[in-house]
């Protein structure tokens, strides 16, 4: 029986202090950061994850976002090594964490990948050419994931963070996306759902199992997902979406498979 762990970590009392790209800053209401925060766990547990959440790391602002630490597959683990200097040390515990789990293989120097623009349908890896993710990442994930039979394909992202920001999965044959940042044609053999072009950011869910978790702060793109037959549970992440952070970016998603 093969069991879903999610690794989360809770909200950094610092989170105020966050990379910003996009945005422009506000103010982050810690207490209710966090209170959003437990309730997207109690969400992957009502899904079936068992969630391991990491303490709080005080000098590591955005930690609670550790999708961008690793890429986590059946196969293997790749720590990552983010774009953002402030968020590196972020895969130390990140390691540690997964090392039970996974065989670990590491981003060197001068490759650089954040988590949240790897997004993998099946076998396939696409990955945004970002201003946190380069292609001497892209080059080592293909050597690493070769043997696997993976295939590694560079995306290019600009004027958002993530390609996740711009397309993500909702079902085993289907894509919700960003148009107007990501040519659907890349995902030519999936069905397409386009996003409420009024909602930019509207893209980023997070699949578990058949039912997606989805903000509550994009509702006409929501109506889309019921109409197209996807299982949507809601999620209230207004706090952590003003420090650039979405629903994939707040857990590590792995099964385990016990014989
Ligand atoms: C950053 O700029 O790195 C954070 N403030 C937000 C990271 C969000 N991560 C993600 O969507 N995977």
């Amino acid at each position: 029986m093969g069991m879903r762990i999610a690794i989360t970590r809770a909200v950094s009392p610092n989170i105020g202090q966050c990379e910003l790209t996009h945005l422009d800053r506000q103010p982050i209401d810690l207490a209710l950061a966090r209170t959003q925060h437990h309730l997207y766990e109690a969400a992957l547990a009502a899904l079936g994850c068992q969630v391991q959440q990491l303490p709080a790391e005080l000098t590591l602002p955005d930690s609670v976002f550790v999708e961008d630490a690793a890429v986590v597959l059946d196969e293997v683990a790749i720590i990552t090594r983010p774009g953002a200097d402030s968020r590196k040390p972020e895969t130390i515990s990140i390691a540690q964490a997964l090392a039970p789990y996974r065989t670990l293989c590491n981003i060197a120097a001068p490759g650089t990948v954040d988590g949240g623009d790897v997004l993998r349908i099946g076998k396939r890896l696409y990955v945004g050419l970002s201003s946190r993710s380069n292609q001497a990442a892209i080059d080592q994930m293909a050597a690493f994931l070769q043997p696997f039979g993976y295939t590694v394909q560079g995306v290019p992202v600009k004027g958002f963070l993530h390609l996740k920001s711009a397309v993500t999965q909702v079902a085993e044959a289907m894509v919700l996306i960003n148009p107007a940042w990501v040519d659907a044609a890349l995902f030519g053999d999936l069905q397409i759902i386009e996003i409420d072009p009024t909602e930019a950011y509207a893209a980023n869910t997070l699949l578990i199992g058949e039912t997606v978790i989805y903000p509550i702060s994009y509702p006409r793109t929501h109506q889309r997902l019921v109409q197209a037959g996807v299982p949507v549970q809601t999620v209230d992440v207004a706090e952590l979406i003003k420090a650039e952070g979405a629903v994939t970016c707040c857990s590590l998603i792995l099964n385990t498979h016990v014989t």
